[in-house]
C-alpha cells in the first residue's frame, strides 16, 4: 500500500537535482561572509522580495525569533494574532529568550488582524505600560486555512504601523504560495513590510532552512541574533544550494499544490460527513469530521497509509512536491472508505 503522506509540506525531500546542486555547491565560512553560495542564495532572495538584503537561518521559527529580537528591545511587546504560527508554535522563544511579550489579537478567518483590537493593542505612551516594538502578519496563515492577504490587507496593517511608527515584520513561511494564489511578484507583497522571512523546508523542498530579508542595517544586526541563537553555520552552502536551486526551479510548480488542494477540497466535500473548514485557497485543505473522535480518525486512515494531523478540531492535509493529483484522489477514496464503513454503524444506532 502506497503511504500517503499529507502531515506537512516540511516533509518533500530533496529531488536528485536538488541533491547534486547541494553536492557540487562552492563552500567557504559564512560566518566569515566567505560562502559563496549562501552569499548567492542571500542575494537572489533580497531581490526576489526587493530588499537590500537577506540572512539564510535554520527555519522559519530562528527567522521570526531573529527578526523579534532584530525590531525590539527587551520588555517591549509584538502584536500578533491569536492564530499565528509564532505565537502557538513557536516555544515562547519571544517570552523566554528575547524578554518580549506577545500581545494576542483575534486573527478572522481570513489570517487578517482585527483592526479595531489591532489599534486598541498598541500602547501609548505612558509610563505604567510597556513599550509596543513590532506587528507581525502570518502570509499565507497556516491556522487560517492557508488563507492569503492580499495587497489591501498588508496596506491597512502597513497604514497603522507608519501612523504609530512601528515595524512590520511577515512570517511568509509560505510567502511564494501567497504570490502563486494572487498571481503577484512576492516583492509586491514583501513591500508592505520592514522585514520579511520565507521557508526553504516547506513546498520549495530543500531539506533545511529560511530566509530572513530586510535593510542592509536590519540585516547586519539580525546576523548578531542569529549567531546568538546558533545559527552561525560555516559551510552552509551545502544548504544554500538547495535553495539556489529551488528558487530557480521550484517556485513555479507550488501551482499543483494548490490544484492538488482543490482537488482534494472538491473530492472531500461529496464525502457524508466531511466539511470543509475553510475551503482551501492554497496547498492547506482543513476539513471537520462528522461522529468520529479525530485522534481516532487519524489513527484510522494512518493505518490506510494516508498520513495526516488532527489540528484541535480539525484535520489537516497538506499538498506538496511529494504528492501528485492520483496521490490526492487516492487518499479522498481511502476517505470515502473509511466513512462509509461508519455509517451503517451510525444508522444501527439512530
Ligand atoms: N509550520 C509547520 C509546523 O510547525 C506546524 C507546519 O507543518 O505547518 N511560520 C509558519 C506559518 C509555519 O507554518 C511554520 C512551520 C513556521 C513558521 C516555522 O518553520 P520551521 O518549522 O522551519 O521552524
Amino acid at each position: 500500500m502506497k503511504i500517503i503522506d499529507l502531515r506537512s509540506d516540511t516533509v518533500t525531500l530533496p529531488s536528485p537535482e536538488m541533491r547534486r546542486a547541494m553536492a557540487n555547491a562552492e563552500l567557504g565560512d559564512d560566518v566569515f561572509g566567505e560562502d559563496p553560495t549562501v552569499n548567492r542564495l542571500q542575494a537572489m532572495a533580497a531581490q526576489l522580495l526587493g530588499k537590500e538584503a537577506a540572512l539564510l537561518t535554520t527555519s522559519g521559527t530562528q527567522s521570526n525569533l531573529t527578526a523579534m529580537l532584530t525590531h525590539c528591545s527587551r520588555g517591549e511587546e509584538v502584536i500578533v494574532g491569536d492564530e499565528s504560527h509564532t505565537l502557538i508554535f513557536e516555544v515562547g522563544g519571544a517570552w523566554a529568550v528575547g524578554g518580549l511579550g506577545l500581545r494576542a489579537i483575534r486573527n478572522d478567518e481570513g489570517g487578517r488582524l482585527d483592526m479595531l483590537e489591532l489599534r486598541a493593542a498598541i500602547r501609548g505612551d505612558n509610563e505604567h505600560f510597556p513599550r509596543t516594538g513590532l506587528i507581525c502578519l502570518e502570509n499565507t496563515h497556516n491556522r487560517c486555512g492557508g488563507a492569503v492577504l492580499n495587497e489591501e490587507d498588508l496596506a491597512a496593517v502597513r497604514a497603522i504601523a507608519d501612523r504609530n511608527h512601528l515595524p512590520l515584520h511577515i512570517d511568509g513561511a509560505r510567502l511564494f504560495n501567497a504570490g502563486e494564489a494572487l498571481k503577484v511578484p512576492i516583492a509586491r507583497l514583501a513591500g508592505y513590510a520592514d522585514s520579511v522571512c520565507f521557508s526553504l523546508s516547506k513546498g520549495l523542498g530543500c531539506p533545511v532552512g529560511s530566509v530572513l530579508s530586510g535593510s542592509r542595517d536590519f540585516i547586519a544586526e539580525a546576523r548578531r541574533y542569529r549567531k546568538m541563537l546558533g545559527g552561525g553555520m560555516r559551510q552552509a552552502g551545502v544548504l544554500a544550494a538547495a535553495g539556489v536551486y529551488a528558487l530557480e526551479n521550484m517556485v513555479q510548480r507550488l501551482a499543483n499544490d494548490h490544484e492538488n488542494a482543490r482537488i482534494a477540497a472538491e473530492g472531500l466535500a461529496e464525502v457524508p460527513g466531511i466539511e470543509l473548514a475553510p475551503p482551501p485557497q492554497t496547498n492547506l485543505v482543513y476539513f471537520t469530521v462528522d461522529g468520529w473522535d479525530l485522534a481516532a480518525f487519524v489513527r484510522r486512515l494512518s493505518e490506510d497509509g494516508v498520513l495526516c494531523f488532527d489540528e484541535g478540531g480539525r484535520i489537516r492535509w497538506v499538498t506538496h512536491f511529494g504528492i501528485q493529483r492520483a496521490d490526492v484522489e487516492e487518499a479522498v477514496a481511502r476517505v470515502q472508505s473509511v466513512m462509509a464503513a461508519g455509517l451503517p454503524l451510525r444508522r444501527a444506532s439512530v
